[in-house]
């Protein structure tokens, strides 16, 4: 058995039981995908997860991809290209593309259950395969030539980037110095050195195409002076496909780094190793930002889908030792040095830690099933009566949680995994020491947590008058209000009635720090500081909310006489839902607390003093 642990019944459950999956298949949005074929794609991705996609996890960590200066390439180990091939032969890359590029249609929640597994099992593969997912947005943006050229990205199979970090430009991404300079011919030469590029070099694909944020000389400065260029590691013809010259844009530099070892982050040089580096211009349209957010939204619903698969493998390896590790006494009888020892899940604090993983695992995966929900209008109007547009926005509400709060949950709580295996989860016998190395990454690529805090509050919430958070609130004042649990979720809903008023507290008391800037700039510092536990707070409320949700389908199940299989899974959802409302919900108030007492005394305080 590998070490990946996959939940296909909690995938199903959000999918079919919560988030009534059945209906919108049937709505015939997407062709002949039915309930059947899509059960299929879960167990099959589960078994390719768990087997030959886990099957180089640990492998090509103690193994990485090995850099070659002098030729500027990245040679990646032969157990991790097994893993990949795997993914690619069985054409799962393909799934959730556009028909024009060979792909399946699909929800966008049945894409992500998808990724959740291959993310679990082994988080690389994902990303060197999201070269079809790239291409999508490439035809989607380009000219209809470059319809042409995406259709054989796709085709072919190959690697694909992201490009915009730079040296002195990172979470400030309108700081990118790299420029763009046009050619008789239309192309573009680009000129300049980024850094942290994932997946800029492998020899496991043909080619590999760049989407690069550049300036072209004389444009403005920011983000709004940034354009979008395609520029490919060989040149080929336009009509077939076929390889010619190697491009000027080259991989100088590989990271050592504390995690996702497999996965290459290159410096990539543009145009100074003695060819040009040609691109061109994505759409022929100088929107090169806003093109390039939408990779961005895509991979920031990625990286949070990483975070809360792993947090979930890393749960259930714990969960699994729990039940054999036999350790000590039960309590009752701590005295009794001759009492029988028993296995450590007799243990309140062990009970206590594997709750507590189980509910931000389960709750969070019901988060982003949730907000993957609201990718597709037909699903939304299921799932929350959201209109078009109000799903559009509830999935931009929801991005920085999934992506913020999932990044910064996992790690936290696979430390609470880690530490139920004792010393033996430090050593490199199980997954969870690396579990934990490779997920630190996710609080930290595409926007920090604090600027995923910031695009929260100041795009998501004020930007947009407050109408997704008022639907969203809406919807969980409605399962506040209603019956949900025949009476036997009373006390829950309380606590979440609480929740919401603390979280809806601290929005009017950050809001109200915006209107005073107006007066006094130096006010917009509490929301800085502010606005990181805010966004933990909703992340907190979203997760008791859908748990009760899920406790209420729970319940009516077990009435409805589940089966024998069923029943301790069911029973399991009462009783997380029980224990985070009990738990970490009342946490809120003293938050509440704190955000509504924010100061400046720390950014009045001498650096001196630090
Ligand atoms: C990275 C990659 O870290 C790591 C992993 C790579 C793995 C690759 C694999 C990925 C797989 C997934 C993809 C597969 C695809 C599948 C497809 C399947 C079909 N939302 O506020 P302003 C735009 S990469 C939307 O003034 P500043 C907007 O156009 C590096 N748009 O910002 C706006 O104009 P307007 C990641 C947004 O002060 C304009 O920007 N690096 C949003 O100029 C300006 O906005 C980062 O993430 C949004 N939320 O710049 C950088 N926000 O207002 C983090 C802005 O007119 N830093 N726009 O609409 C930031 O995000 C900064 O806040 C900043 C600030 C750069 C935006
Ligand atoms: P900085 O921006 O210097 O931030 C340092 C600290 O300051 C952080 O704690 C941050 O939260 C804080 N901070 C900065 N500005 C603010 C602010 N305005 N308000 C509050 N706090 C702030 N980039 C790509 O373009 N493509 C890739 O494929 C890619 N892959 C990556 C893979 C890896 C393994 C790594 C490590 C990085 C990758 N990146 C990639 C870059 C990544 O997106 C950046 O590292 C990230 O955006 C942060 O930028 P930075 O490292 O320069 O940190």
């Amino acid at each position: 058995m590998g070490h990946y642990k996959s939940n296909l019944r909690d995938l199903q459950f959000n999918l079919f039981e919560l988030l009534q999956l059945d209906k919108v298949l049937e709505s015939g949005e997407f062709g002949d995908l039915d309930h059947e074929t899509a059960v299929d794609m879960l167990r099959e991705v589960k078994a390719l997860a768990e087997g030959p996609i886990a099957e180089s996890f640990a492998e090509a960590d103690r193994n990485p991809p090995v850099f070659d200066p002098e030729n500027h390439s990245v040679t990646i180990p032969e157990s991790f290209k097994k893993s990949y091939n795997a993914f690619i032969e069985g054409g799962w890359d393909k799934i959730g593309i556009a028909e024009e590029l060979g792909g399946l249609p699909a929800p966008r929640s049945l894409y992500w259950a998808i990724g959740e597994m291959i993310l679990g099992a082994n988080p690389p593969v994902f990303m060197y395969a999201a070269g079809a997912g790239f291409s999508n947005i490439f035809f989607n943006n380009g000219t209809d030539e470059q319809k042409k050229w995406a259709a054989i990205c796709a085709e072919r199979g190959w690697g694909a980037t992201m490009v915009l970090t730079e040296p002195d430009a990172g979470s400030d991404v309108g700081a990118g110095r790299t420029k763009a300079v046009q050619q008789e011919d239309g192309s573009w030469h680009i000129d300049g050195v980024k850094r942290f590029i994932t997946s800029a070099d492998q020899d496991m694909t043909e080619n590999i195409f760049h989407l690069v944020l550049a300036r072209p000389e004389g444009a403005g400065p920011g983000t709004k002076g940034l354009s979008l260029f395609f520029v490919p590691k060989y040149h080929f013809d336009f009509e077939t496909g076929e390889l010619g010259e190697r491009n000027g844009v080259f991989v100088t530099n590989v990271e050592h780094k504390m995690g996702i070892k497999a996965s290459a982050t290159c410096e990539v040089t543009f145009g100074q190793h003695g060819i040009p580096a040609k691109g061109w211009l994505v759409g022929e349209v100088h929107k090169g930002i806003a093109q390039m957010f939408e990779v961005i939204e895509h991979a920031r619903m990625m990286v949070g889908t990483k975070a809360i698969a792993t947090l979930s493998t890393g749960y259930l390896n714990a969960l699994e030792f729990a039940k054999e590790r036999v350790q000590g006494a039960d309590m009752t009888q701590m005295t009794d040095k001759t009492a029988p020892r028993v296995t450590i899940t007799h243990h309140p604090d062990v009970r206590r830690s594997l709750m507590t993983q189980k509910a931000y695992a389960e709750g969070l995966r019901a988060v982003y099933l949730y907000t993957a929900s609201h990718q597709d209008p037909v699903a939304a109007q299921i799932v929350s009566g959201a209109d078009a547009e109000m799903a559009h926005r509830v999935n931009d509400l929801l991005l920085p949680i999934v992506k913020g709060v999932g990044s910064e949950r996992a790690y936290e709580k696979l430390t609470e995994s880690l530490q139920t295996l004792g010393g033996s989860g430090f050593l490199q016998d199980y997954p969870i020491e690396q579990y934990i190395r490779d997920s630190k990454i996710d609080s930290l690529y595409e926007g920090t947590t604090a600027i995923q805090a910031q695009d929260f509050f100041f795009r998501k919430i004020i930007r947009d008058k407050g109408q997704a958070l008022a639907h969203v609130a809406g919807e969980i004042q409605k399962f506040i209000d209603s019956e949900a649990g025949n009476g036997r979720l009373k006390t829950e809903r309380a606590l979440l009635k609480t929740a919401l008023e603390d979280v809806q507290a601290m929005a009017a008391s950050l809001t109200n720090h915006l209107m005073a800037a107006q007066e006094n700039p130096s006010e917009l510092y509490k929301i800085g500081t502010g606005s990181v536990r805010f966004l933990m707070s909703v992340g907190d409320l979203l997760i008791g909310w859908l748990l009760l949700r899920q406790a209420e389908v729970a319940l009516a199940a077990l009435d409805n006489g589940a089966s024998d299989a069923d029943k301790a899974f069911y029973e399991g959802k009462i009783a997380v839902a029980t224990f985070f409302a009990k738990n970490m919900l009342p946490l809120l108030t003293s938050i509440r607390t704190v955000v509504e007492n924010v100061d400046n005394e720390i950014m009045e305080l001498d650096e001196a003093a630090f």
